[in-house]
């Protein structure tokens, strides 16, 4: 906690918006460490720093070679890695994850979280999904999956030492234990999981014991979060992770969602990371209110999300921000032909093919817009706002046309276009809240710039179809450019958050 004069001030949550679920934090000193599970893209586990819990960075993406992260072709979305733990332990940083389309689950280690991560070490004895660590005193390691069991593991090599053995699957009935982690403060090793499945029903139960394999005994106040059947904002509050502060302090980390519009509420930018204070009454954690407005009586207020967003891309590196779908095809993404350039050539011929050239960012505001300018060259390409490969509404210049195209299921259709103006175009999409509360979440506006500056609406599509409750998934919006034939070259990307209610 840096600064201890600004009591009572308030902060929104999320903390970090946007697709950034399954949140796990660790502390170094006065540094906070942040990751989260990344699935169908590459470079794959986005790391954040922050020294307050509340104005996160992007530092880096741990998985950023295909000797860490293999996404093989014919993997579906959503599928992927899942659900990682950080930890800070013996003076290196410990990542442990699962790739559920490829290697199960593997850890990396690394001394300084922007990277490098090391190549991965495999635990193949390792089941399951949502694999935590916790070390105990005598440096024995526990591994800690889903369901939930535990084998003790030697991190270094992979070696397990044990069968799965079964702690905990909290509450009776309830579906889903998962994400579980392990810590020892004071007298006792606690174990908190998320259950009730990641949808409306999502929750966090806590149980503890003396040893880290347990016996454990459930919180009698279980589960100590959860919003389900509320008419609280945020929703699906789950899948959490405890960090303690310099000063004494304990939060919480989780994901949640934020569904608008009528029956029964659409979330589309996927599952989004949120803060919440915790206090200790009689050995058990208690979670403070999660409010959108986050009251926290030590920081400064976050700079709010206000300000747009140029992409250049006159750096031979990409921003961590940018995300390619199960590789970043060096060959056909480029920012050196011409330097200052995003050039992409075309693979697969449109956002439903899976080996499509896309680079996109996560949509991390209810209300944003984003434009780029193409030049279409020999080829087609454009801007699209992505949720799966079903589930796509794009603008494509190119050929002497604009053409905004849906894809909603399996149904595509072509919905407007025009004749193109000469050159290079800027494409754009405005993302705001519907004129009719009632509708959908949100209405997505594309359109381009006319030669005298002017912008031209060509289609305004419900943005329901690009949500979470249609497509179904783990994932949430990402807005991009990608190229559908021949090669597109891109100046420049606008991401702008805009003022809504
Ligand atoms: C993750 C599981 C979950 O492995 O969703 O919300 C899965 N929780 O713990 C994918 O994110």
């Amino acid at each position: 906690m840096s600064d201890q004069s600004q009591q009572g001030a308030t902060v929104p949550n999320p903390v970090i918006p946007g697709f950034h679920p399954d949140p796990s934090v660790c502390r170094a000193g006065d540094d906070y460490y942040l990751v989260c599970s990344s699935f169908e893209y590459f470079p794959g586990i986005p790391v954040f720093h922050s020294r307050d819990l509340v104005n996160w960075t992007q530092i880096g993406n741990a998985l950023d070679r295909t000797s860490q992260l293999h996404l093989p072709r014919g993997m579906s979305s959503s599928a992927g890695i899942y659900a990682p733990t950080l930890r800070h332990h013996d003076d290196r940083f410990w990542l442990i994850v699962t790739n559920v389309s490829d290697s199960g689950n593997m850890l990396f280690t690394a001394t300084d979280p922007a990277g490098p991560w090391s190549d991965p070490v495999r635990l193949p004895g390792v089941p399951g999904i949502d694999p935590d660590l916790a070390w105990d005193e005598d440096g024995t390691c526990w591994c800690t999956v889903a369901g939930v069991s535990q084998v003790r593991i030697d991190p270094h090599t992979g070696e397990t030492f044990s069968e799965p053995h079964s702690l905990w699957s909290g509450t009776p009935g309830a579906l889903a234990p998962e994400a579980p982690h392990l810590y020892r403060i004071g007298g006792y090793w606690y174990l908190l999981i998320a259950e009730g499945g990641t949808e409306r029903g999502h929750g966090v139960s806590i149980a503890r014991g003396r040893t880290p394999s347990g016996p454990f005994e459930p919180c009698p106040a279980n589960p100590i979060l959860t919003h389900r059947g509320t008419p609280r904002p945020i929703q699906n509050t789950g899948h959490a992770d405890l960090v303690q502060a310099p000063d004494g302090s304990w939060w919480m980390v989780l994901l949640g969602v934020r569904p608008r519009g009528g029956t029964p509420g659409w979330h589309v930018l996927g599952r989004e990371t949120f803060l919440a204070p915790v206090e200790w009454v009689d050995g058990w954690p208690v979670v403070g209110d999660l409010s959108p407005e986050l009251p926290t009586p030590a920081w400064p207020l976050h700079p709010g999300p206000t300000a747009p967003v140029r992409d250049d891309f006159d750096h031979a590196e990409l921003h961590p921000r940018w995300i390619s779908l199960r590789e970043r095809p060096e060959r056909l993404c480029t920012t050196k032909e011409p330097s200052g350039w995003l050039t992409l050539r075309a693979a697969g011929a449109s956002l439903d093919d899976n080996d499509v050239v896309f680079v996109g960012r996560r949509q991390q505001h209810l209300a944003c817009r984003a434009r780029t300018l193409i030049d279409p060259a020999d080829g087609r390409g454009g801007l699209a706002v992505r949720l799966d490969e079903e589930h796509h509404y794009e603008i494509e210049a190119g050929a002497g046309e604009v053409t905004v195209y849906a894809r909603i299921g399996s149904l595509r259709a072509e919905v407007a276009s025009r004749p193109l103006p000469e050159g290079a175009v800027v494409l754009g999409v405005e993302i705001a809240p519907p004129r009719d509360a009632r509708t959908g979440p949100d209405a997505l506006s594309f359109g381009f710039e006319e030669p005298d500056g002017t912008f031209t609406t060509l289609a305004v599509l419900d943005g329901r179809h690009l949500s979470t409750e249609v497509a179904g998934g783990f994932t949430g919006r990402v807005i991009g450019m990608y190229a559908a034939t021949g090669t597109a070259h891109f100046d420049w990307f606008d991401y702008e958050p805009l003022p809504h209610s």
